[in-house]
This record gives C-alpha cells, sequence and structure tokens, in this order.
C-alpha cells in the first residue's frame, strides 16, 4: 500500500462544467507539475459539492494528487 502524495498544488483558473464526483477547470500553468495553461477534470472531495458555484466564476483553487486523480482540496470565488 503506498501513501498517496501530500504535496498540494494551487492554481487560478474558470469553472467550465460539473460533473457527478468531479468538476472541470480551465486553468493557468502550473510551473510546479509543468503543466502549461489546459481545461480538465478535478475530482471533488466530500466537503466540495457539486455545482456550488456557477460554471464561468474565476476561482482559486489546491488540490492534491491521488492514486488515480487530481482531487480539490479548496475551492474559492475570485472577486475581481
Ligand atoms: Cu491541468
Amino acid at each position: 500500500m503506498t501513501m498517496p502524495d501530500a504535496q498540494t498544488f494551487g492554481s487560478e483558473g474558470v469553472i467550465t462544467q460539473w460533473q457527478s464526483g468531479s468538476v472541470g477547470i480551465s486553468h493557468h500553468a502550473i510551473p510546479a507539475l509543468k503543466w502549461p495553461a489546459m481545461t480538465m477534470n478535478f475530482s471533488l472531495p466530500p466537503e466540495i459539492s457539486a455545482n456550488s458555484l456557477p460554471a464561468g466564476t474565476p476561482v482559486a483553487f489546491t488540490f492534491v494528487k491521488t492514486e488515480s486523480a487530481y482531487q480539490l482540496q479548496t475551492l474559492t470565488p475570485l472577486t475581481r
């Protein structure tokens, strides 16, 4: 049994679409992971309910890599 990687990453982006158990986010580049800007799905922890923010909402978010997915830890709307 391997321990989950506890490293937390963070970025900002825009919510694109909710699915059951995950949310699409169009996010900025994340240099710590060598990721370019992209749109991808993040799985939801129990603390974040689906459709809690409308699509199109600018957000700041943090996430961890689990064995099977990238899972959100926090999802915060940005006010500009
Ligand atoms: Cu990505």
